[in-house]
C-alpha cells in the first residue's frame, strides 16, 4: 500500500484558502476539524479514485457525500454535460431537459406524481416543509435528533452531519422563535413521537425523517418505525416527509420508500439526481404539488433551478443506473464485502468496532453495537476514529472526516479496491487503538 505522506501542496493550498474562505472550505465538514490534520486538496477524480494536488492517489469513499453512484467523471455524465454546454449554461426559461428528468423521477418514485427541481438538498427539504405547513395550515415540524436536512434555519435543531461533527449546540443566528417551531424526538422512538403529538394536538404540520439515517453515521430504521410514523401522521392529519437526499436512487432505484414499502406524502431528493452538479428536488401527490406557485399560492423559486447542465448530468446518471443490469445487487455485494472485511480487520487487532450498513452506505462505529439513535451514536470513540482516519489517509484511502458521516460506494468500486481498503484497515485499526 503506497503512503501519501507528501501532501505539501494540499497544505500550501489550504494555507492560501484559509485566508479567503472560512476554514478554507465551502462546507464545514471538509475542514477536518473533527479529525485533525490537513484536508487533502483534490485535483481530479476518476471512477473510485481521486488524486490530490501532490499527485497522491486515494480510493474514495466520500464520493461527494453521495451524488456519485457511478463514480467520478463517468463518461456518460461527462459526455452529457459536454453535449449540453455549447447550447448555453442557463436560460431562466423552461427547457425540455427539466420535463425529461421530472418524468424519469416520477417513473422511479411511485409516491411522486409531480416534482419541482431546486439547487440543493437544503432547498428541497425547506420547500417540502413550507408546502406541508401551507397544506395543513399548521406551523410545527417534528424532526429527529441526529438527522440532517440541510442548513435552513428551522432545521438546525439537534441536527446531524456537520452540526454533530463539530458538536455545535445547534447554530447561533437561528432565532429562538424559529427553533421553537421544530420539535425533536429520538430516532426509532415512536412513543416519543406520540408524546409530541399528544402535547401539541392539531398543530404539527409534518414529520420529516431520513428513512435510513446517514447523518449520525448510518442508522437503520427499527422494524415498524417508518410504518409507525405513517400511522401517526394519518391519525393526526399531519404529512410525512421522507428526506431521501442520500437514499434516493441509492437505497434502491425507488429510494428507501421503494425498498422499505412505506409511502410518504412528500419526498426531498438531491445528490444522485444531479450526477454531481447542483440539484435538489421535492415532489409528491399532484394535489399537494399543485399548491406551489404559479399554480397555487405557496411560493418557492430559484434562478438556477432546473439548470440545463445539471439536468443533463442527472438524466445521464439515472439512465445509466437504469440500464446497468444488477446495479443494486452489485452495490449490496460490494458493501457486504467491505463490511465483513472491516469487521474482521478490527477483530484481528482486538479493536471494538461495529459496522452499520445499508446497501452501499456504511459507517464503522467505534462502539460495541450499532446505534439506534443519536444518543447511542454520540458515545462513539471520536479520538479512535480520528487516528483511524489519519492512518487510512496515509495509506491512500480517502474517508469522510467524521465518525458521523456515511461512507459511499459507487458502481466504479470493485473487489480489488475494496480488498485494498480492508488491507489498509488492519493498520488503520491498529493505529486507532492508540
Ligand atoms: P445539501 O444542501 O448539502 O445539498 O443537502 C442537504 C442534505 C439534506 N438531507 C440529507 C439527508 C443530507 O444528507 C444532506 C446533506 N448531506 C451532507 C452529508 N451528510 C452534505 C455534506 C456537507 O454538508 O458538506
Amino acid at each position: 500500500m503506497t503512503t501519501t505522506a507528501n501532501r505539501a501542496g494540499s497544505k500550501a493550498t489550504m494555507d492560501r484558502a484559509r485566508q479567503v474562505l472560512p476554514g478554507g472550505v465551502d462546507s464545514p465538514v471538509r475542514a477536518y476539524k473533527a479529525v485533525g490534520g490537513e484536508p487533502v486538496v483534490v485535483a481530479s477524480g476518476s471512477g473510485a479514485m481521486i488524486r490530490d494536488v501532490d499527485g497522491n492517489e486515494y480510493i474514495d469513499y466520500v464520493c461527494s457525500y453521495g451524488p456519485l453512484l457511478l463514480g467520478h467523471a463517468h463518461p456518460a455524465v461527462i459526455e452529457a454535460i459536454r453535449e449540453a454546454a455549447p447550447r448555453g449554461t442557463s436560460f431562466g426559461a423552461p427547457t425540455v431537459a427539466e420535463a425529461e428528468l421530472a418524468e424519469r423521477v416520477i417513473e422511479a418514485v411511485p409516491s411522486i406524481e409531480m416534482v419541482r427541481f431546486v439547487s440543493s438538498g437544503t432547498e428541497a427539504a425547506m420547500s417540502a416543509i413550507r408546502l406541508a405547513r401551507a397544506a395543513t395550515g399548521r406551523d410545527l415540524l417534528l424532526k429527529f435528533e441526529g438527522c440532517y436536512h440541510g442548513h435552513s434555519d428551522g432545521l438546525l435543531v439537534s441536527a446531524g452531519s456537520g452540526v454533530a461533527t463539530l458538536a455545535l449546540p445547534d447554530s447561533p443566528g437561528v432565532p429562538a422563535a424559529y427553533a421553537a417551531q421544530t420539535l425533536v424526538a429520538p430516532y426509532n422512538d415512536l412513543d416519543a413521537v406520540r408524546a409530541q403529538f399528544a402535547a401539541h394536538p392539531g398543530t404539527i404540520a409534518a414529520i420529516i425523517v431520513e428513512p435510513i439515517a446517514g447523518n449520525m453515521g448510518v442508522v437503520a430504521p427499527a422494524p415498524g418505525f417508518l410504518a409507525g410514523l405513517r400511522a401517526i401522521c394519518d391519525e393526526a392529519g399531519a404529512l410525512l416527509i421522507f428526506d431521501e437526499v442520500i437514499t434516493g436512487f441509492r437505497a434502491s432505484y425507488g429510494g428507501a420508500q421503494g425498498l422499505l414499502g412505506v409511502t410518504p406524502d412528500l419526498t426531498a431528493l438531491g445528490k444522485i439526481i444531479g450526477g454531481g452538479l447542483p440539484v435538489g428536488a421535492y415532489g409528491g401527490r399532484r394535489e399537494l404539488m399543485s399548491q406551489m406557485a404559479p399554480v397555487g399560492p405557496v411560493y418557492q423559486a430559484g434562478t438556477l433551478s432546473g439548470n440545463p447542465l445539471a439536468m443533463a448530468a442527472g438524466q445521464a446518471t439515472l439512465a445509466t443506473i437504469r440500464s446497468t443490469e444488477g446495479a443494486y445487487e452489485r452495490l449490496e455485494a460490494l458493501g457486504a464485502r467491505l463490511q465483513r472485511g472491516l469487521e474482521d480487520a478490527a477483530k484481528s487487532v482486538g479493536l471494538t468496532l461495529t459496522v452499520a450498513r445499508t446497501g452501499s452506505t456504511l459507517t464503522p462505529f467505534f462502539l460495541d453495537r450499532a446505534p439506534s439513535n443519536w444518543t447511542e451514536a454520540d458515545k462513539a470513540d471520536r479520538a479512535a476514529f480520528s487516528r483511524f482516519h489519519a492512518a487510512m489517509l496515509d495509506r491512500g484511502v480517502h474517508l469522510p472526516p467524521s465518525q458521523f458521516e456515511a461512507w459511499f460506494l459507487s458502481l466504479a468500486h470493485d473487489e480489488a479496491v475494496v480488498d485494498r481498503t480492508i488491507e489498509a484497515a488492519a493498520a488503520g485499526f491498529a493505529a486507532a487503538k492508540g
